[in-house]
Formats: C-alpha cells, structure tokens, sequence
C-alpha cells in the first residue's frame, strides 16, 4: 500500500490544498508573514503555543508571495529590507508626489560591473587620484574621483586644484551611452535621450563606515537627470524631497548593478547614503568590500 500521508499547504490563492510533499517555508495567516521553517522568532512563539493554530506552510517561496505574505524581519533580514525599501517607496513614491525618480534593480549585468570597477581602479590612480574631498575642514568619509569635471566643494573644474592641480580624465564616450541608455529605458522621449550628453561623473568609493549627508546636486548649471549606478555592497539611500533635508524621504535599497534615475521634478530632491552594508556585494561583481557609486551629470558649464 503506498503513502496516504499528505500535508496541507497554502497555494497561491491562500486557500489550503493537500500535497504528498512537505512545504519548504512556513508562515503566520494572521500577519500574512513567510519564513524559513527554523525560524527562531517563529519556534519560540511555536513554543508559547500561540502561533499554532494560525501556521501555514508553502510549497515554496514565490507561492508565498503570490499569496500575498511577506519576508519574515527575523529570519529573512535581506529580503525583508528590500520588501520594505520597495513598500516605502511605493508608498512614499506615489506618482504625485515623486515624479521622475526611477529604480531599475539589477540593470547592470555582474560582467558590465566587473568590466567598470576594473575602470574605477585605473581612474583612481589619477593623473587626479582618489581623494576625500574636504568640506569647510573636515575630509569626507566617502573617496572621489572625477571624469569630464573635477567636482570640489562647491564649483567644477577641469584641474583638481584641491588635490595636486592636474586635469581631469575625460568623460568617456561609453558613459554618454550608457547614460542615454538608462534614460531611454527609464522611460525618456527619444529626443531628450539623444540630447543627453553627461560630460561628468562624480565616482564615489564607500567604505564600511563611510556615509554621504543629505543634499541637492545643484552644482551643475543644466537640471538634466542624475543617472546613478551602484556596484558593490548594498547601501540604504535616502531619497527626499527638493525643501529640506528632513521627511517626507524614502530609505531605498540600492544593491549592485542598481540603476536610479533621478531628474524633472526630484531633479533637485535631497538625498544621500545612510548606511552601506557590508558583505553584501555579490560574487562576480569586481569588488570584495566596500561600494562604488557613479553619478553621471551634464554640468551645462563649456570651457
Ligand atoms: O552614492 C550614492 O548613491 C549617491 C551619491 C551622491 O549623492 C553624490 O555623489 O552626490
């Protein structure tokens, strides 16, 4: 005689069905909350007994979602601050009030990011080295290097006069194309992609503890789009409002090959990285530790 045993599951209508196989993840029908089946904050309420009668168990994690239940904060930290991240920004993001600030996750391929950090290595040598940029003093906690224009508080140059008075790299021809690319593919008419001519990037390195306050890009004189790629370990970006540093801001998650586009009306909303989160970075990336921003702009400035 064979196995009669079957188990009951959740499907992704969130109505129960028998299955002859154990489900993979579990989760509370209350707070429509998934795990993974050790979940520590789950066996001990399992141990009070008061999540018993409310535990469900999914034949895997996409049915999870389609039901409608989200990560676990204790037992699935990653995935819980990306849900949340995506949540805020949803909710905070509403087409009224954040136009023109665009997230594409994983927009650059790992070879497109291995291939650019490897390009990251060689501007950071100079003829203009990596630098902390010094503001009223103090050195910033993030390491810059500049394409196109040198970028110090608060003006561009051509010659790094805050740092040993040599030019710039040029802007590379690739960055223009991949800067019109982003902007096509978030979303652009073909003519404000064709006149999208980024002649800077401000090429930023974060370490562990390095962190940018808030503030505006409003150095430059055009208010094209900010086109920004991240590589490396994930950061919480805090993307704000154009009045003030302070709410309404949304904390984002922006992970290794992230593409955010800001310009229109959040081309002048405040924003900056709060945390970067270390070990994050994925394998095949081009960086072990640490956090690599690029932020392409069109300074309107001519020589
Ligand atoms: O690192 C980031 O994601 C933001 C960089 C930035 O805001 C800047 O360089 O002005």
């Amino acid at each position: 005689m064979g196995d009669l045993r079957h188990y009951t599951l959740t499907g992704p209508d969130g109505r129960p069905y028998a299955s002859p196989a154990k489900g993979t993840w579990g989760g509370h029908r209350g707070g429509k909350i998934y795990g993974r089946l050790d979940c520590p904050a789950a066996l001990r309420a399992i141990a009070k007994g008061s999540y018993v009668k409310d535990r469900v168990f999914f034949a895997d994690e996409q049915t999870a979602i389609a039901a409608g239940y989200r990560p676990c904060g204790a037992c699935c930290k990653e995935r819980y601050h990306t849900w949340k991240a995506a949540k805020d920004f949803g909710e905070s993001w509403g087409p009224d009030q954040r136009p023109d600030a665009v997230l594409i996750p994983g927009w650059l391929t790992l070879d497109q990011q291995e291939w650019i950090v490897g390009q990251f290595n060689r501007w950071a040598e100079g003829p203009v080295p990596i630098r902390a940029a010094k503001v009223r003093g103090h050195e910033m906690s993030v390491r810059t290097v500049c394409l196109g224009w040198h970028w110090q508080p608060y003006k561009y140059t051509r010659e790094a006069t805050d740092v040993n008075g040599a030019r710039v790299l040029p802007f590379p021809d690739w960055m223009v194309g991949l800067g019109r690319r982003a902007l096509r593919e978030t979303g652009y008419a073909d003519a404000e992609v064709a006149e999208y001519t980024p002649d800077t990037a401000l090429v930023n390195y974060y370490d562990d503890t390095a962190r940018l306050g808030m503030h505006q890009d409003k150095d430059e004189r055009s208010l094209a789009p900010v086109v920004s790629l991240s590589i490396g370990d994930a950061c919480t970006f805090r993307f704000g409002n154009t009045e003030n540093r302070n709410k309404p801001y949304a904390d984002l998650q922006l992970g290794s090959g992230d593409l955010f586009v800001f310009g229109g009306a959040s081309r002048l909303a405040y924003h900056g990285v709060t945390r970067v989160h270390p070990f994050t970075a994925p394998d095949g990336c081009g960086l072990d530790t640490g956090r690599i921003n690029i932020t392409m702009r069109m300074t309107g400035l001519t020589d």
